[in-house]
């Protein structure tokens, strides 16, 4: 970006009605393989002509919904302006291309919050700007970002993004030395867990664990019931699962990947839309992702236990001194009943 297109013009209206498109674009699915995006459009007195949000894959963009709002209200947007959180696509994808819907609809200006990473949708703003628009970018860019969540990290990176997920005691173990491990972490922070995989599209397990723990890998609620959408239930490695393991039973789609290279395991997602990954073990799928750099977020739920000499939490990273250790970048320290929750990122170099 230059360093002229990095300051953005924006009246005060427009500006409260992107904060208007951000709230209203939560009404989106916070997962799946597309953004949430809201839109608002203005009059040049800076009233609202109308308004509209992205409700998933397949449906009218953000932009569409908007212009539809307009034309249901009876009001003309010739000469409005478009407040959008995400740049108008410019491609046909599931629908077509909003720069084209937002010209032939007579917008004269757009003020945007966050370029669109995708390299197959992006392009509006220029689209837009060559037609005689004018488009500002970047307007409450962080909360744009924010709003976003995995699907802006991933998209950036053509895979999906990787939360690994640890519960361990005091001293980094997941289980006693016998294999028995039920439970280390508090009520609490299992609930809590829960409540993340229901956050997510994919949750990766490897055979060792799928056949020691015999997993369900689904989101339930506080009473046990499955919550209505189930994440992917991936599992990693060449051995077979038992015909009945608790994988085969109630859940989202069990799929079995037999490799132990992590990046062919985030192709095989992307392929599938996948955004945001769940990776919950055990010790040597954690160490293979993190060894291949590929751990975006790591949510270490920690109990006060001390187990000795019972199983760690990884297996070996290669790390044979201190100065190839990975580090990380802790972001949030969250009590949970007895234990912690320590979210941190690995630092790159
Ligand atoms: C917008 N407005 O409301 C959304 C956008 O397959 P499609 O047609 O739904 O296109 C999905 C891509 O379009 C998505 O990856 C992202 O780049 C963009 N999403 N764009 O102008 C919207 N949801
Ligand atoms: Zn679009």
């Amino acid at each position: 970006m230059t360093s002229i297109e990095s300051v953005v013009r924006a009246a005060p209206a427009e500006l409260d009605a992107m904060r208007h498109a951000l709230e209203i674009a939560r009404r989106g699915p916070a997962k799946g393989p597309n953004p949430r995006v809201g839109c608002v459009l203005l009059s040049a007195a800076g009233d609202v002509l109308g308004e509209g949000w992205h409700r998933g894959a397949g449906t009218p963009h953000a932009e569409v919904a908007a212009l539809a709002d307009a034309a249901g209200r009876g009001t003309s947007t010739r000469g409005a302006t478009a407040v959008v959180t995400l740049e108008p696509c410019n491609h046909t994808g599931r629908t077509g291309p909003c720069s084209e819907a937002l010209l032939a609809a007579g917008v004269a200006r757009v003020v945007v919050s966050v370029p669109d990473p995708n390299p197959v949708a992006a392009g509006g703003a220029q689209r837009l700007r060559s037609a005689g628009v004018e488009v500002e970018v970047g307007a409450l860019a962080d909360e744009g970002r924010a709003l976003l969540g995995a699907w802006l990290p991933s998209v950036e990176r053509g895979r999906p993004f990787v939360t690994l997920k640890l519960a361990t005691s005091l001293d980094g173990r997941v289980a006693a030395a016998d294999g028995s491990s039920r439970w280390i972490t508090s009520e609490v922070s299992r609930h809590h867990a829960h409540d993340l995989r229901a956050e997510v599209d994919a949750i990766v397990v490897g055979t060792g664990t799928a056949l020691v723990d015999d997993p369900s890998l689904t989101a339930r609620n506080a009473a046990g019931e499955l919550q209505r959408q189930q994440p992917l239930r991936v599992v990693v490695g060449h051995r077979d699962l038992p015909p009945h393991a608790r994988l085969h039973g109630p859940g989202g789609e069990l799929v079995h990947v037999r490799t132990h290279d992590p990046a062919r395991v985030l192709t095989e997602l992307a392929a599938r839309e996948v955004r945001h990954v769940l990776v919950e073990g055990g010790p040597t799928l954690a160490a293979a992702f993190l060894a291949a750099g590929l751990v975006d977020e790591v949510h270490a739920y920690v109990a006060p236990v001390l187990l000795g000499a019972g199983r760690p939490a990884m297996a070996d990273l290669g790390v044979t001194t201190i100065g190839d250790a990975v580090r990380l970048t802790t972001r949030s320290v969250i009590p949970l009943g007895p234990d912690v929750l320590v979210v941190a990122t690995p630092d790159r170099h």
